[in-house]
C-alpha cells in the first residue's frame, strides 16, 4: 500500500476528523487510492449499528437525526450520518439545510457529517455509500445514521444496507402513504409519525396499522409505530428505544446476521458485475464494437444472449 494511503487509513482509525473527510472523498469519488484504502478498513468495519432514515420530503428527517444524534451523544456514543441529497449536484460539503438544522454537533468531535450528491458515483449511489459507510464505520463510529428521500430505487437500495430502516411519515400526506406503499414501506422496521403538533396524526397511525394487518411478517411482531414531534425533541428517545428493541431481537433470532450475510454478498456480486463490464469492455467490447453489436441486434441477425456469448468468447470466458 501506499505511503499515502497508509497514513490516510491510519488517520481514519484513530477517528481524525480531516482523514476521515478525506478518505471519504477518495472513496465516495472512486480515486485511484480507494481500493487500497478500503482494503485497508474493511476489517475495521461492520461493527457499527447502521439506521436508515427516510420518508417523504419535508417530514422532518434531518430534524429527527439530529435529535437521535443528541440522545446519542448523551449517552457517549460516537455518530456518523451520511445525509443523501437528490437535490444536490455536489458532493462533500453539508447541504445548507442540514448544516443549519445539525449545526448543534460542529463542534462536536463525536459526530462526523457527511453530505452525497445523488449523480456522479462511481458505480452508483449505494456502491458508493456502501464505500463511505466502510470508512465510518472502520473510524469507530457506534452508530451510523443515513437519511435519505424515500423515492428512487437508489434510496430503497441504500435503506438495504441499514440494519434497521425508519421511515417517517407525517399527516396530511392522504394517499401518499399508499403510493409510499409500494417502496419503502415494506422495508420499515419502525415508523415514526413525526409532526405530532399538527392534525390528523391518529389517522396516519391508523392508515400504517391497517397496511401492515394486510401484511406478513414473516413470525416478526409488527413494526412499531412512535408519534414525534422532532423539533420539540418529543417521542425522539421513544423513537431510540424503538430502535434498540427491534436490533435486540433481530439480533438474538438471527435475523441481523441475515440481512448483513445478504448485504455482504449483495456487494460482492454488484461489484463482480462491474468488474467483468469494465474488463469486457476494455478487452473485448470497445464502444464502436458495442455499436456494431447494436446493428446487428437492429438487423435481428443476432440475439443478446448470442452476442454476450461471443464477448465472453473474445474474453477466454
Ligand atoms: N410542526 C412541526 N414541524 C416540524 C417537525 N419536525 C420538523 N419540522 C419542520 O419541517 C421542516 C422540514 O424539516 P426537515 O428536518 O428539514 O425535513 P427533511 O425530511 O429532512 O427534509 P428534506 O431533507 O428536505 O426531505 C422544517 O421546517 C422543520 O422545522 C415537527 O415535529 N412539527
Ligand atoms: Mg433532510
Amino acid at each position: 500500500m501506499s505511503p499515502l494511503s497508509n497514513e490516510l487509513a491510519e488517520g481514519v482509525r484513530r477517528g481524525d476528523v480531516r482523514a476521515l473527510a478525506r478518505a471519504i472523498s477518495v472513496v465516495e469519488n472512486g480515486r485511484p487510492a480507494a481500493p487500497a484504502l478500503l482494503a485497508a478498513l474493511f476489517p475495521y468495519a461492520g461493527k457499527s449499528l447502521v439506521v436508515g432514515v427516510t420518508g417523504p420530503p419535508g417530514s422532518g428527517k434531518s430534524t429527527l437525526v439530529d435529535r437521535l444524534t443528541a440522545h446519542l451523544r448523551r449517552q457517549g456514543q460516537k455518530v456518523g450520518i451520511v445525509a443523501v441529497d437528490p437535490t444536490s449536484p455536489f458532493s462533500g460539503g453539508a447541504i445548507l439545510g442540514d448544516r443549519i438544522r445539525m449545526q448543534g454537533h460542529a463542534a462536536d468531535e463525536g459526530v462526523f457529517i457527511r453530505s452525497m450528491a445523488t449523480r456522479g458515483h462511481l458505480g452508483g449511489l449505494a456502491a458508493a455509500t456502501g464505500r463511505v459507510l466502510t470508512v465510518l464505520a472502520a473510524s469507530g463510529k457506534d452508530v451510523i445514521l443515513v437519511e435519505t428521500v424515500g423515492v428512487g430505487q437508489d434510496e430503497v437500495e441504500i435503506m438495504g444496507t441499514a440494519d434497521v430502516s425508519v421511515v417517517v411519515l407525517v399527516p396530511g400526506l392522504g394517499d401518499e402513504v399508499q403510493a409510499l406503499k409500494a417502496g419503502i414501506m415494506e422495508i420499515a422496521d419502525v415508523f415514526v409519525v413525526n409532526k405530532a403538533d399538527r392534525e390528523g396524526v391518529d389517522r396516519v397511525v391508523a392508515e400504517i396499522e391497517s397496511m401492515l394487518s394486510l401484511a406478513s411478517h414473516e413470525g416478526q411482531p409488527p413494526p412499531q409505530i412512535v408519534k414525534t414531534v422532532a423539533t420539540d425533541d418529543r417521542g425522539v428517545d421513544e423513537v431510540w428505544a424503538a430502535v434498540e428493541a427491534f436490533r435486540a431481537r433481530s439480533a438474538g433470532n438471527g435475523l441481523l446476521a441475515d440481512r448483513r450475510r445478504a448485504q455482504l454478498r449483495r456487494q460482492l456480486e454488484e461489484t463482480l458485475q462491474d468488474r467483468l463490464l469494465t474488463r469486457a469492455r476494455e478487452a473485448a467490447f470497445t464502444p464502436e464494437e458495442l455499436e456494431n453489436q447494436v446493428d446487428r441486434l437492429e438487423a435481428r441477425t443476432v440475439d443478446p444472449l448470442a452476442a454476450a456469448e461471443e464477448v465472453m468468447k473474445r474474453m477466454g470466458l
